[in-house]
């Protein structure tokens, strides 16, 4: 028989090569797992149960709510508060961090369902979180991150992490419900380049990402793939190979992409699988922020992809 591992065993194994560990990482981690599972479910069930379409709430960003982004939030905020680890959390969709109890060992930041503008139309979309330790300073580059890792509610769920210590991929088997190691060791190739950019903006992009555009699209193996949920658009980067591009154009001219909840995370997860990310040719993992909802550009993908793409910077 093959042998499996699930998500609670690999992490339990890599948290007690540290000398130091508790087990409340482990812990904090199961909180997640479990959050994803009930969201998946309910994701599986739009459609069914009077939980799709939106609030008619706006959020911090004046986005339009999406009731399905509301009780995610929700989810992750009272389990994760009751995990008994937490400092602070911090999500996407609200205001202001929360703070749990000063004195817990860890503080997340949280994209509850990234990608909302695609759940009512049966396409990917993902939960992302990033781990600190608490020391009270939440405005932390993201260099600091202690793991990361997204969710996908695809065509299967899969949980993917780091800790820094390489990327790691599992798939949930919904028949007993646990997620099994089926990716270890994520490596992004390089090779046949996937682009992937809401072209839609071209014109209102500055000259040198049209100039890259212009540029790559004469290449005899190129393609194009945009799905608009950047967990996707990341998840088959990862997977596949090729170079993902949100940068700022006029109507946004400090990028669209949260730094905290989706450049951070993301971003030590590709550079973990042995990719890059740039921010304005810097890596976006030394800035550091000046509010928790700040926006950035953002490159990443398959290393010789970005480095590419900063000829043209
Ligand atoms: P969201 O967190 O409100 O869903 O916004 C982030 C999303 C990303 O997942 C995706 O890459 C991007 O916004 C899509 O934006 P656009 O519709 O401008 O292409
Ligand atoms: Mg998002």
């Amino acid at each position: 028989m093959n042998t499996i591992t699930t998500l609670t065993e690999f992490i339990l194994k890599e948290e007690r090569r540290y000398k130091n560990a508790t087990g409340s990482f482990t812990l904090l981690l199961t909180h997640i797992e479990n959050a994803a599972k009930i969201i998946a479910s309910h994701i599986k069930r739009t459609g069914l149960v009077d939980i799709l379409g939106k609030t008619g709430a706006k959020n911090v960003y004046y986005e339009d709510v999406q009731k399905l982004d509301e009780f995610s939030n929700k989810l992750l905020v009272d389990l994760l508060s009751e995990s008994g680890q937490v400092g602070y959390l911090a999500s996407e969709e609200l205001p202001e961090a929360i703070e749990v109890d000063k004195k817990g060992q860890y503080n997340i930041f949280f994209d509850p369902l990234d990608g909302s503008s695609n759940i009512d139309t049966n396409i990917s979309i993902g939960t992302i979180f990033s781990i600190y330790h608490n020391d009270g300073n939440l405005l932390k580059p993201g260099k600091k991150q202690v793991a990361s890792g997204y969710i996908i509610y695809g065509s299967s769920v899969m949980f993917v992490y780091t800790f820094g210590n390489g990327v790691n991929g599992f798939t949930l088997d919904p028949g007993i419900g646990s997620f099994l190691l089926s990716r270890p060791n994520i490596k992004i190739p390089d090779g046949k380049t996937i682009y992937s950019i809401n072209e839609g903006y071209y014109n209102m992009y500055e000259s040198s990402t049209r100039k890259y555009l212009d540029t790559i699209k004469k290449e005899e193996n190129i393609t194009a793939r945009y799905v608009g949920s950047m967990v996707a658009d990341i998840h088959r980067t990862l997977i596949k190979g090729g170079i993902f591009l949100y940068p700022r154009y006029t109507k946004k001219p400090n990028g669209h992409i949260r730094l905290m909840f989706e450049i951070n995370p993301l971003a030590f997860i590709i550079g973990q699988a042995g990719g890059m990310a740039v921010s304005d040719k810097k890596n976006p993992l030394d800035i550091t922020p000046q509010k928790l909802e700040q926006r950035a550009p953002i490159v990443m993908g398959s290393k010789n992809e970005v480095e590419k793409y900063l000829e043209y910077c």
